[in-house]
């Protein structure tokens, strides 16, 4: 017998963690900015949702960074949600977690959202959700760790029992038995927790259309129906080349066919790597380059996690440390790795240890030099009266000389005697 099911289109998000602090972004002006870019994605969802002619849209978890988010993020979220006109299903993660006591269950919330979000649908209560288009099936977090199964509560569902031509979505967050997306997820700002594990197996699978799922941050598809969609605004450096960020998933299904998934990015944030190793001063133009294809010319929305080796003259130190000034500036963050070892050149060296009429600075320079290539000074004959002798001993002994410090030193040293036109 021939039947004709209802196929529903909706999108799929989560993760949005409103609030975040950032807490590693030291300017307080680019913190801000970090933290107004993941506001102003949701503003994006409604001409999307509009396109994709979405019925409704499903957060699966991490609305909010905190089970007690600030009131002005309550309010914010509430505005942005309440004019994006369609019905907004939200279910409760870790982070933002359903216990009593959570913003969830506060007056404040509730207040806010009958005024400015009426078409916004917490979900805190594992039972189905009938909708006019589909079922939808939450399994909502009521605290940070579930030692049990929040999905559990599905293998005892009597399937029979809901409208037969309507697709079933469950809306869920954590990890899945075949995808560990909390242990992927740690960093420094999250460490490891114990998962929100749900066990999706093929039985479960069998009886359900679509499952939309929250908690890692990036772009899966664990399998043919069952997706994490990321967030909307990428919040972290990739670990991995093909860590996809900054999209919501656009969904169309059918109860017992194949999901329809269109990837639909809304991010405005570049998170980039780069890792670059220096043989020499003659890289920094490709460096340049290399900046120039990753960012471009915009400025305050793109973050970089630099990783650098290799080594540079004192006059390549300069014109780095003079790149790495306008990078911090250009970028909303510069996460740097690695270092950049001094390695002067001849005529560098020459230029401040050769100098007759300076002796303090040649004797300096060349004790600094020493020091640099790693042969040791405390030793050598004649260094009783050294200056640069005295400074070691006011300090606390050669081995505590960092190269880094001695290659500044050096390098100031080059700058000032530049300067000076000698
Ligand atoms: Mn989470």
């Amino acid at each position: 017998m021939e039947h004709t099911r209802p196929m529903v289109s909706f999108l799929h998000s989560a993760d949005w963690q409103i609030g975040k602090p950032y807490a590693r972004v030291v300017d307080p002006d680019k913190r801000a900015r970090l933290r107004q870019a993941r506001l102003e994605v949701i503003e994006r969802l409604g001409p999307l949702a509009r396109s994709s002619e979405a019925a409704f849209l499903l957060v699966a978890g991490d609305l909010f960074d905190s089970p007690t988010p600030g009131a002005s993020d309550v309010t914010a979220v509430c505005f942005a949600l309440g004019r994006l006109g369609l019905p907004v299903l939200v279910i409760p993660g870790n982070h933002d977690h359903g216990a009593p006591g959570s913003l969830w269950h506060s007056a404040f919330f509730q207040a806010e959202r009958q005024l400015r979000a009426p078409n916004v649908q917490v979900l805190l209560e594992p039972t189905p959700v009938v909708l006019e288009q589909a079922v939808v099936l939450p399994c909502p977090l009521l605290r940070r760790q579930h030692s049990e199964d929040p999905s559990a509560w599905l293998h005892h569902l009597d399937w029979n029992h809901l409208p037969p031509e309507l697709p079933r979505i469950v809306l869920a967050h954590g990890s899945t038995s075949s995808f560990g997306a909390i242990d992927l997820e740690a960093d420094d700002e999250n460490p490891l927790t114990a998962n929100n594990l749900l066990r999706l197996d093929e039985s479960l699978l069998a009886a359900i259309d679509f499952v939309a799922l929250g908690d890692w941050h990036g772009l899966k598809q664990v399998s043919p129906k069952v997706w994490y969609a990321g967030c909307p605004e990428q919040d972290r450096f990739p670990r991995a080349s093909d860590y996809r960020s900054g999209q919501v998933l656009a969904v169309a299904v059918e109860r017992g066919g194949a999901a329809s998934v269109t990837v639909q990015p809304t991010g405005q944030l570049g998170w980039h790597q780069l890792r670059f190793r220096f043989d020499g001063d003659g890289d920094l133009d490709r460096f340049e380059q290399h900046l120039l294809g990753l960012l471009g010319d915009r400025v305050g929305q793109e973050l970089l996690l630099l990783d650098v080796e290799g080594q540079l003259s004192l006059q390549g130190q300069r014109r780095y440390a003079l790149l790495l000034e306008r990078l911090e500036a250009q970028l909303l963050r510069l996460k740097r790795r690695g270092r950049i070892e001094t390695m002067p050149e001849d005529q560098e060296l020459a230029a401040l240890t050769q100098r007759p009429g300076d002796p303090l600075i040649a004797r300096v320079a060349a004790a600094l030099q020493q020091r640099l290539s790693g042969r040791p000074t405390a030793s050598g004959p004649g260094t009783a009266g050294d200056p640069a002798g005295q400074v070691e001993t006011g300090v606390s002994g050669a081995d505590r000389f960092e190269p880094e410090v001695v290659g500044l030193a050096l390098g100031e040293l080059h700058r000032l005697v530049q300067a000076g036109g000698s």
